[in-house]
């Protein structure tokens, strides 16, 4: 039960006063009585004007038109042409056999150092670009940088890593139920093959167009909660609502079989999952989320402003 209850959570905020202050501008602006470690989510913006509460998103004409475009390779152009349509973009060998090597080299030696472990059942490596400058260089390159600005229209920062060594086997979601923000869109996702991925390792899987769908919220599967605790759906609820969307939408999956250094790049709003996998076999990755800048940050299933650690 105290895992439900908003005051914990803002109790815990009180003291995180540093990692917090980066909505408080964005509270005053949008005129919301919220302080630093107040509860947000959804539920608070729907009172807010409707025109302004997706960040635009950019059209296949203003890429083309936009100078850093015509900057880039030809593949790199064709390859962001997805963007506006489908929601992803797949730049291939991103990343040269000798920097895929680095990077497991440098995550095997953080583990047997115990520097980093994998959580949420063995499966998910968090933060390590905040110990690592291996990864976090991989994460800031500029290059990259500089694409998903062109993408999202606006500057972004790097949040967070995950490296996986097993595969995911994540059932579908869309990332804006985990790193939400306001305006809607002001996130988005890096993915890494750091090996080559086959059907049996569980590969990443998208819904191409899916990001064009109504972002699904907590009110969206009765989860709201009421003003001292969280709604009492479980993430299972939210999973098996996704997959009912699916199948009501007939979305057509598509399974990314990555070579080692391949790259993808997802919408705040595409759906997306790991592939069930055989027993036992690896599916080594890397994913960096990234949220843009001057947009309110937060986490909805547990209306959680996001902590932010000052660079
Ligand atoms: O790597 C995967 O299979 C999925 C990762 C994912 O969904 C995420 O990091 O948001």
């Amino acid at each position: 039960m105290i895992r439900r209850l908003k005051p914990a959570y803002a109790l815990y905020n009180f003291f995180k006063k540093s990692e917090l202050e980066h909505n408080v501008s964005l509270y005053e602006k949008y005129k919301l009585n919220k302080k630093y470690y107040s509860s947000i989510s959804s539920a608070d913006f729907e009172h807010l004007d409707k025109g302004q509460s997706h960040l635009k998103d950019l059209t296949t004409e203003e890429l083309k038109s936009s100078p850093y475009f015509s900057k880039l390779s030809n593949e790199y152009q064709d390859a962001m042409l997805d963007w506006s349509d489908n929601g992803y973009v797949v730049l291939r060998d991103f990343l040269n056999a000798e920097q895929v090597q680095q990077v497991n080299d440098e995550v095997e030696r953080l583990l047997v150092n115990k520097e980093i472990e994998a959580k949420y059942g063995g499966t998910k490596i968090m933060f390590s670009f905040r110990i690592s400058d291996i990864i976090k260089n991989i994460g800031e390159d500029e290059q990259l940088k500089n694409i998903l600005h062109l993408l999202l229209n606006r500057k972004v920062d790097l949040f967070q890593s995950i490296n996986f060594i097993p595969p995911s086997r994540q059932r579908t979601h869309s990332d804006s139920i985990h790193m939400s923000t306001y305006p809607y869109g002001g996130m988005v996702a890096v993915w890494i093959a750091l090996e080559d991925v086959t059907v049996d390792q569980g590969p990443l899987h998208y819904y191409p167009g899916s990001h064009k769908l109504p972002y699904v919220m907590n009110k969206d599967y009765n989860n709201h909660g009421n003003a001292l605790t969280l709604g009492k759906k479980t993430y299972k609820d939210y999973e098996d609502h996704i997959a009912k969307l699916i199948e009501e939408k007939q979305l057509e999956k598509k399974v990314f079989l990555a070579k080692k250094g391949d790259l993808l790049i997802w919408h705040a709003n595409l759906l997306h999952g790991g592939e069930p996998a055989e027993p036992n076999v690896t599916r080594k990755s890397l994913v960096f989320h990234y949220y843009a800048k001057d947009v309110i940050c937060y986490h909805e299933v547990t209306q959680r402003p996001t902590l932010k650690p000052k660079n």
